[in-house]
């Protein structure tokens, strides 16, 4: 597909984040380049609802995450800079209603436990908490000449020790994980494709299109596989939860067969049920 067919519609109403939707894609972009992308909780808050607009789309399959840029002050590229240190307060980030939060690891959550694909677009930066965030998405596509990943988490005393080091460690060893929120160094994107955080390393001006490429890849995919497969990825990670949400997805599909509608349909007729015609497939 090229970028000229690519004919995004474009949300109102979001200031820190931009939302477009074409087809059955949806991006959700940072829109504060000045800050290398940083999130204060209005843009977070405004992420969270797109997410959930997205996930609640029957319409929308794939989700691309990425920057606005380049920055105006300096023609820097980025994908997100974590917590912007500006609203960073006593208790948490805190925007104009005075209220400290860490309202980017219920973002974390919701883009973990959506049943739609989601993929980083990684144009420049990725850092601190914009690190955990492309971390926790189901893929990540880099620019090859702009794309630099690097943890300051321990620069700045604001540590993500859940999906952003755990589930990493996971993905490119426990050594490597260590080493990146140790160390803090910077990786390229061809660096972070070797140890296994990258799908795919991708010429700067291609880089859209090519997310957009491999989301119409996915979406000629059975749903349901795709979703059950995402859940199936995450379980064994996710303890409870991760079971909770995959068995979830079971009881749908289960409701769709023939037992359960005998089992509702005997409870509102008010009679015992019968199951005496259904298999006992092996
Ligand atoms: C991104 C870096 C490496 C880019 O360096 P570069 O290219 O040299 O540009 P700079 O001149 O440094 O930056 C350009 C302008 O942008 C501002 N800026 C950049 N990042 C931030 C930021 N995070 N907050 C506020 N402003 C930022 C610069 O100040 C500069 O502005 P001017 O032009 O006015 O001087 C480099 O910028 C860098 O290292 N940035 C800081 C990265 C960082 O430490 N981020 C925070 C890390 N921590 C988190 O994100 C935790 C987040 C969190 O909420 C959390 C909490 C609990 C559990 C989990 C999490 C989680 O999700 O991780």
């Amino acid at each position: 597909m090229s970028k000229s067919k690519i004919d995004w519609k474009t949300a109102e109403g979001f200031e820190d984040i931009t939302y477009k939707k074409w087809g059955k894609v949806a991006r959700i972009a940072f829109n504060r380049p000045e800050v290398r992308n940083a999130f204060r909780p209005k843009t977070v808050a405004e992420l969270y609802k797109a997410f959930l607009d997205a996930r609640e789309d029957v319409n929308i399959g794939v989700v691309l995450l990425s920057g606005e840029g380049p920055s105006p002050k300096d023609g820097g590229w980025a994908f997100c800079s974590g917590g912007d240190q500006n609203a960073r307060g006593h208790q948490g980030y805190v925007d104009e209603d005075g209220m400290p939060r860490l309202n980017i690891l219920e973002v974390q959550r919701l883009i973990r436990f959506m049943p739609k694909v989601v993929i980083a677009v990684v144009p420049g930066w990725s850092v601190g908490g914009g690190h955990s965030l492309h971390t926790v998405c189901d893929l990540t596509l880099a620019s090859k000449e702009h794309a630099i990943f690097k943890q300051t988490d321990a620069d700045v005393t604001s540590f993500d020790g859940g999906y952003g080091s755990a589930y990493l460690a996971k993905m490119v060893g426990q050594k490597r994980a260590r080493e990146i929120f140790f160390l803090g160094r910077n990786y390229s994107a061809q660096e972070a494709f070797e140890m296994g955080m990258v799908n795919a390393v991708i010429p700067h001006d291609q880089l859209e299109d090519e997310a957009y490429q491999w989301a119409q890849e996915i979406l000629a995919k059975s749903p349901t596989s795709i979703k059950m497969l995402k859940f199936a990825f995450n379980l064994t990670d996710d303890g409870m939860v991760g079971q909770q949400v995959f068995a979830g997805e079971a009881t749908r599909l289960a409701y769709m067969t023939d037992e359960a509608k005998e089992g509702r349909n005997a409870f509102l007729e008010k009679r015992k049920p019968d199951f005496s015609d259904i298999k006992w497939i092996p």
